[in-house]
Order: structure tokens, then C-alpha cells, then sequence
């Protein structure tokens, strides 16, 4: 708890010689932090609570970043800059104080200040309520860039929506997940400034008229049957110490006024109410964005909603500059974060079109100029569709607009392949081979001048498999950006231990320019004094891990163990699972040779499952039922430990990566599009054990392949196996060691004696095993003896994991971002002014 805070005279401000708006010293700041506390709280320093103060300096950071804000606002209007636009149905920001702090460079003094007042600056960090607008990976990506794109001084526009519910928060009953509803705004969101005369009419459904105009020009209006308008909130992203911001555009849906009054003044009050409800429902909740189920009408509302107000707010600032519609591109490069954006090709169509009276011509010129597409996901039934009733009920004019494009389109196809109509099936826009559909990565790709897939591997498969007859049409769009992470927030702020460390060693600027500056640690790898001190870094982490989890789940861990970690979202593809075949099978050697010399180990795993989708939450149930019964097994005591640690999101995360001593990235290969994860351990120092999948193949090119734990088929192999016909029931016969675990699991050894409590997950493994755990089932178990047996020997350890961090410059989001400023964007990043 916040101590009680000593005594101090609001009425007296202290002459500190600087602006308390502005002024950085402790003494301003402190200032600051009373004033904000008075005249924005409402509240004393005797009556304030932990949130009271917690805003007091949240203002006070936030006051600091107003000068640059301000003149990010204005470097927007002018005419010579082309901003980058990045659309996201999610950002998955994290906590903002402490990140703040650190890009703007005055975590000590606020620090100092805050303990002026008697409190503690870690003690108000945990007060915020971080913001979950994603579900993972993809949301979090966007938050990574937004760091870059602000450090590296490229004019940025996150646009997405201001979800009054986030990700929900996960608890764990009884082994199995339970939601609860994220209030994130409950206490209230200082970081976000409220503009509501940003504000855009969005509508919905009704139908379309055509008419001809004055000039008998042919000309379609929409008569939509609900109009709701996006609201403006705007946050801002500081650059790590360079005197810029970027800014991140959220927007809330509202009901629109004259509806109200509309209905107000015939006398239907509760009609009113009724509308204003609907309207707000736009942007209520987050949905999980990798649920096999579609069809969700609010979704597809979601996501038009999202891209009519930013397309809208970029084409009003154009015109700000003065500049003339047809230059749109010019002014702004949009980057569709995967398809969940992707009816902004139609969209975009619709606003040069209709309402600014461009030929089509032009306006495809446009379209295709400013867009570009990042596919995330090889999965087919990733591959986002909508069903042509709900498409049309929804949005009847971009229901026809994308007919005119697909007409257009097609036409273009069969000259290119006459005859070929098994092709232009394929490659329609619209899929009609059972029940029709509109398939957005089609769109998406059909309007954008480049595709990029988010790793090597990934992005060559996409030109092989799922846009294989797109990249036959148009080979020139496809480009690779592999994923990056900034390594502000996953080193600088969540490994305090180890950024001092290698800053005593090399200095600071690895935190800006990680790229070119962390491989200045790797000769330190043989200095027996570094390592002596970085694997006291790490025990450091690990213990304070395990008091966190000691005090989430009451399971004590042993910090000499090693640290074995799989944190993400739960899904059959990324295999848990078969880490769980792991550790049944060292349990179960364990058990038959109880005096045998093993490494001990705590597995920890953590993440969230889809609410509606079964099979990842009886994982989930699987890995709490392995640890109730391993955990209290006296045989392996001091030997083996399973965790799930609850509700993983970005501010537990700060306290998992730098505690591991192994990262666990062990998808099918060909099945994770990048992984950012894995790159978050890495640079933490943990080692790999992972399949040649997604960004791992690259990780292992980087860091070596002695310093990387590989085992596992190849996509390659994973396909042929396929085609040959997979038998999974085979292993299980062979392998008596698997054996024994499946029917473990299927007795109901680990739940009690419920057998049937797994029998959907083992049946789904030994008839169909989509995900070819078992097998890898064997390779697996070897690799992670070899794993152990390089544990055992210390020193080597520790010099692998150096040289891993010392490896990991090309996984910084800067790099990403330079390589979507030059392949795709064609920006120059501004020199500061
Ligand atoms: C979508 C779906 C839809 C239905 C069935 C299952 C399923 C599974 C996954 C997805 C993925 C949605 C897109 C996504 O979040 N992709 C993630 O993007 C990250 C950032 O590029 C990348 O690192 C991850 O590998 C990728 O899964």
C-alpha cells in the first residue's frame, strides 16, 4: 500500500525556476505531481488514494509530453510530409506510465519526487490498469511499431478503436479458464486526450439510389438506416528520448444527435435511449480475433466503423494542407494490419467516388497507391470471409463497389489466362463455391501496391499456399518484413538488472540503436566476470518471478530450476500440449527411477484461450490438472513444478521474459506466422527450443545454430506427410514412452479418474492430429535431454545466452520499420527539427 504522504501547503507552490508543465527537475515535478493532484483530482495529499496519485503523476507525465504532441499535431498540416497510417482493429499498448518515463528520460527524478511525498514510484506503477485493446501477437506488434515509427522520427497515425471492453481478464477455477469482463476505464484513462469535435458520421445498412447528376454523370447515394459517429481519442507515443511524439487515434462510438432529438421530439424518449444504446455498442468489446467462428454482424460493423473514421480524418487533414483530393497518396501510406481493416479498399473507393465525384479510373490509381496489406496468418480458416447476405445488409454500397472492382478485376484475370476458369474462381473476390462469400484477403491484396508476410519463411509459404495464385498474378507486391519488437519496453523497462548491466559495459546507446550496438556485448561472452554477473541477473529475475507466483497461485518454485516457459495464446497449433507430453514423460521416468539424476525444472506456462473455442480451454484444464497432480507428488519434489500463471498480458509479461532460461516455440512448422514472443526471451536471454517455424528459422540463422535448440519436422516435411497420409495411431503404437502418456491422460490419471474429462483431446490426437504432435512427440523429448545436459554445465550456458542477446539487433521493430519505410511506405524518416 501507498504510505500516508507528509504533510505539504498546496497553497505555497515552490519556486522552482522551471514550468511545472514542463520542467523535468524533482522539484518541479513534484510540484506538478501536488498540483494534479489538487486542481485535476479534486484531492488533497491527506484524502488521496493509490489512484488519486497515480493520476497526479500520470498528468504530470503526460503535461511533459504536450509540447512535442502539439508539435506533432502541426508537423501533420504540413503539406511536404507523407504520415504513415497505421490501420489496427487492435493495439496493445501496456502499461503507459513506466514506458513513459523511460522514452522521455525522467524515470530517476519522478522517481526521487515521488518519494518526496512519501510514496513509491513501483507502487504506482502497478495502480495502472493497462490498456488490453488486442488478443496477442498482432496487437502488440502494432504497439511495438508505433515505439519505432515515433523513435525513428517517422510521422505516424495509429488509428483503431477505443474498445470500452479489452481482452477479458483471466482467472483460473478449478483448473479451468473463467472470463471476466476488462473495466479498464472504471478508474479512469489519463493518457488519452477526448476531441469531440473529431468527430465522423458512420453509416449503416439501408439501401442504395442511383441517380444522375447536374452534368448527367451516373452517381449512387446511400440511404443508410443508422447513422453512429466516431469519436476521437487521442494518445500520445513518445520516441525513446528524441523530442517526438507519434500519436495513436482511437475511436468511440456515439449516437449521433439529431437521431436523439429525431425521436425525442415525437415524444419517443425510451426510442432515443434505445438508439443511443445501439450506437455505443459499436466499439463495446474486443472480440478474439482467432475463433474459428464468423459471421458476428457487430464485427463487420466494428470494422467499418474503424475504417471510415480514419479514412475520413486522413482525407480531412489532406485537405487542411491544402492540397487537392487527387494527391491523396501523397499524404498518407495506410498499412492494413492483416484483414480485419481490408474493407478500407472499398471504402476509400466509396468516399473518392461518391462523395468527392472522382472517375473510377483515378480513384483506383488511388487506392492502389496509398494501400498496403500484412497478412498475419497461414492458417486457411484464418483467411477472414463474410457472408454475402450479412456483407450486403451491413454495407449495400461497398457490397457493390466490390463487385465492380471484382468485375474489373476478372476481366484483367482472363486476359491474362483465357480459358482458365478454374483460376478466376479461385481468384474472385467474392467465393461461390458453396455459400457465397466475400473473402477480404482478396480485397485486401486486389487494392494494395505491396503484401508482406511477417517472416522468411512465412511470407515465402504465402506466395506457395493461400496467395499462391495472387503472387502468380502480381509477383512485384509481395515482400517480406520480418516482425520485430522494440527493445525499450521488452529490455530497457522490464529487465532493470540486465539493462545495467550492459550498459556498464557498452554504454547506452544499445537502448536506441540496438541494431548496430547489442553485438558489442558477445566478447564479453568469455569473460568469466560478465557472465559471473549476468547469471546473477538472472536468479535475480527468476526470484522475483517465483515470488509473484507464489503469491498468484501459491505454488512455491525453485529458483535453482531451470526455468522452462511457454507463454501465448493457448491454440492446438502452438502445441502446449505437447510440452505437457513432456513433462508427463519426465515424470513418469521419475517415478519408475526415483533416484535418478535429472535437472530440475519448473514448466510455466500462461496464456488465454478464445472463449468459444473448446479444445484450447480443455488445454488449459490439462496443463492445471498435470501440475495439481505433479506438484504434490512427493516423489519429484525439488524436481519438477508446473505453473499456469493467470492472465498473461503485457504487464505480467515484464516479469516472465527476463526470468526465463528456456523459451518454448514449438508450433507445426509452417503454422506460426512469426512469433514476437520468441524474440522477447531471446533478447532476455533465455535459449530456444523451437521447430523451424516462422521467425525461429531466422533467430537461429542469427544467433547461431549451436546457441538454438532444434528438433522437429520441417514445413516441407509437414506437408509431404500430409499428402502421404498421416497416421498418428502409428507412433502411439511404436512409442511405448508416448504411449503411456496418452492413456494417462485418457484414464483420468491426471483428473481423478475422469477419463472422459480428455477424451475429445486424445482422440482428436490419435485419429486426426491436425498438428502432427506426435510426430514430433520423440524428437521433442531427445532435444529437451539435450537441453538439460547443457544446463548442467553452467558456464556454457551462460555463454549461450549472451551470445543470444548479443544476436538479437535485427529483431529490434526498428529495423522492421526502416524496412517498411523504404520497401513499402517510401518514406524517409524525418530528420529531427
Ligand atoms: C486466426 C485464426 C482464425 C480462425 C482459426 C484459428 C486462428 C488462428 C490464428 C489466427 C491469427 C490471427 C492473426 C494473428 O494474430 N497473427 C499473429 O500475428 C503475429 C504478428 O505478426 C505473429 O507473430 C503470429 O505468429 C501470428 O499468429
Amino acid at each position: 500500500m501507498v504510505k500516508q504522504s507528509q504533510k505539504r501547503q498546496i497553497s505555497s507552490p515552490i519556486d522552482t525556476g522551471e514550468n511545472t508543465r514542463t520542467g523535468t527537475s524533482t522539484a518541479s515535478l513534484k510540484q506538478a505531481i501536488l498540483d494534479n493532484l489538487y486542481y485535476i483530482q479534486g484531492c488533497t495529499p491527506e484524502l488521496a488514494m493509490p489512484n488519486d496519485w497515480y493520476m497526479a503523476v500520470a498528468r504530470t507525465v503526460r503535461d511533459r509530453m504536450l509540447d512535442h504532441f502539439i508539435h506533432a499535431l502541426k508537423r501533420l498540416q504540413s503539406p511536404k510530409v507523407k504520415i504513415v497510417s497505421y490501420l489496427s482493429a487492435e493495439f496493445l499498448m501496456g502499461p503507459h506510465l513506466g514506458n513513459n518515463l523511460l522514452n522521455l528520460g525522467i524515470t530517476d527524478q519522478t522517481r526521487e519526487a515521488v518519494k518526496e511525498l512519501g510514496l513509491e514510484l513501483d507502487e504506482l506503477l502497478v495502480q495502472e490498469e493497462e490498456p488490453g485493446l488486442g488478443n496477442g501477437g498482432l496487437g502488440r506488434l502494432a504497439a511495438c511499431y508505433m515505439d519505432s515509427l515515433a523513435t525513428m522520427n517517422v510521422p505516424a497515425i495509429g488509428y483503431g478503436i477505443r474498445y470500452e471492453f479489452g481482452i477479458f481478464d483471466q482467472e483460473i477455477r478449478d483448473g479451468w479458464q473463467i472470463e471476466k469482463t476488462d473495466k479498464w476505464l472504471r478508474l479512469g484513462n489519463p493518457w488519452e486526450i477526448c476531441r469531440p469535435e473529431t468527430s465522423y458520421e458512420v453509416n449503416f445498412g439501408g439501401h442504395t439510389v442511383q441517380y444522375l447528376d447536374d452534368n448527367g454523370c451516373f452517381r449512387v447515394r446511400w440511404i443508410p438506416h443508422r447513422v453512429v459517429k466516431g469519436i476521437a481519442y487521442d494518445t500520445p507515443v513518445p520516441s525513446y528520448r528524441n523530442d517526438m511524439v507519434d500519436l495513436l487515434r482511437l475511436w468511440k462510438s456515439e449516437a449521433i444527435e439529431s437521431f436523439d432529438f429525431q425521436a425525442f421530439n415525437v415524444g419517443d424518449y425510451y426510442k432515443a435511449v434505445d438508439e443511443k444504446v445501439i450506437s455505443e455498442t459499436v466499439s463495446k468489446v474486443l472480440y478474439p480475433n482467432d475463433e474459428p467462428e464468423i459471421g458476428k454482424t457487430l464485427r463487420l460493423a466494428q470494422q467499418y466503423f474503424l475504417v471510415t473514421c480514419s479514412l475520413q480524418d486522413m482525407i480531412s487533414i489532406h485537405l487542411m494542407r491544402g492540397k487537392g483530393i487527387e494527391t491523396f497518396h501523397e499524404s498518407f501510406a495506410v498499412q492494413l494490419n492483416d484483414t480485419y481493416p481490408s474493407i478500407a479498399v472499398a471504402e476509400l473507393m466509396r468516399l473518392l467516388v461518391d462523395e468527392h465525384l472522382m472517375g473510377w479510373d483515378t480513384a483506383w490509381q488511388i487506392t492502389e497507391k496509398t494501400m498496403s496489406y500484412t497478412n498475419h496468418s497461414l492458417l486457411p480458416e484464418a483467411l477472414e470471409k463474410w457472408s454475402l447476405p450479412l456483407f450486403g445488409r451491413t454495407l449495400p454500397r461497398h457490397l457493390e463497389i466490390i463487385y465492380e472492382i471484382n468485375r474489373r478485376f476478372l476481366d484483367g484475370v482472363r486476359l491474362r489466362y483465357p480459358g482458365d476458369d478454374g483460376r478466376v474462381a479461385r481468384l474472385s473476390l467474392i467465393d461461390e463455391s458453396g455459400e457465397k462469400y466475400v473473402r477480404m484477403a482478396h480485397l485486401a491484396s486486389v487494392g494494395s501496391h505491396r503484401i508482406n508476410g511477417v517472416s522468411a519463411l512465412h511470407s515465402n509459404l504465402l506466395t506457395k499456399t493461400v496467395l499462391k495464385d495472387l503472387y502468380d498474378l502480381y509477383p512485384d507486391r509481395f515482400v517480406n518484413v520480418t516482425n520485430g519488437v522494440t527493445p525499450r519496453r521488452w529490455i530497457a523497462l522490464s529487465n532493470a538488472e540486465l539493462t545495467a548491466l550492459i550498459t556498464k559495459s557498452i554504454g547506452d546507446r544499445w537502448i536506441r540503436y540496438f541494431e548496430d550496438e547489442i553485438r558489442k556485448i558477445e566478447p564479453l561472452a568469455d569473460d568469466a566476470g560478465f557472465r559471473e554477473e549476468w547469471g546473477k541477473v538472472k536468479r535475480n529475475n527468476k526470484s522475483r518471478l517465483a515470488a509473484i507466483i507464489k503469491e498468484r497461485t501459491g505454488v512455491v518454485t525453485d529458483t535453482d530450476s531451470l526455468f522452462d516457459i511457454q507463454v501465448k495464446r493457448i491454440h492446438e497449433y502452438k502445441r502446449q500440449h505437447l510440452n505437457v507430453l513432456n513433462i508427463i514423460t519426465l515424470y513418469n521416468r521419475i517415478k519408475k527411477d526415483p533416484g535418478q539424476e535429472i535437472i530440475p525444472r519448473t514448466f510455466i506456462f500462461g496464456g488465454k484461450a478464445a472463449p468459444g473455442y473448446f479444445m484450447a480451454k480443455l488445454i488449459i484444464k490439462l496443463i492445471n490438472s498435470v501440475a495439481g497432480v505433479v506438484n504434490k507428488d512427493q516423489d519429484v519434489a525439488g524436481r519438477l513444478k508446473v505453473v499456469f500463471f493467470p492472465d498473461f498480458n503485457v504487464k505480467n509479461a515484464h516479469h516472465i521474459y527476463p526470468a526465463a532460461d528456456l523459451s518454448e516455440q514449438i508450433s507445426t512448422a509452417g503454422k506460426e506466422a512469426a512469433g514476437t514472443g520468441n524474440m522477447k526471451f531471446s533478447m532476455n536471454g533465455a535459449l530456444t527450443i523451437g521447430t523451424l517455424d516462422g521467425a525461429n528459422v531466422e533467430i537461429r540463422e542469427e544467433v547461431g545454430h549451436e546457441n538454438f535448440f532444434l528438433f522437429g519436422l520441417t514445413a516441407d516435411e509437414v506437408h509431404d506427410q500430409k499428402v502421404k497420409g498421416y497416421n498418428p495411431r502409428g507412433y502411439y503404437d511404436s512409442n511405448p514412452h508416448l504411449r503411456e502418456a496418452i492413456d494417462q491422460i485418457r484414464s483420468g490419471h491426471f483428473s481423478g479418474g475422469h477419463g472422459e474429462l480428455f477424451e475429445p483431446l486424445v482422440d482428436n490426437l490419435l485419429n486426426h492430429d491436425p498438428f502432427m504432435l506426435l510426430a514430433d512427440y520423440q524428437a521433442y523429448i531427445d532435444c529437451q535431454d539435450r537441453v538439460s545436459s547443457v544446463y548442467r554445465d553452467q558456464e556454457r550456458w551462460v555463454r549461450m545466452s549472451i551470445l543470444n542477446v548479443a544476436r538479437m539487433g535485427k529483431f529490434s521493430s526498428d529495423r522492421s520499420i526502416r524496412e517498411y519505410c523504404d520497401n513499402i511506405w517510401k518514406i524517409n524518416p524525418v530528420k529531427g527539427e
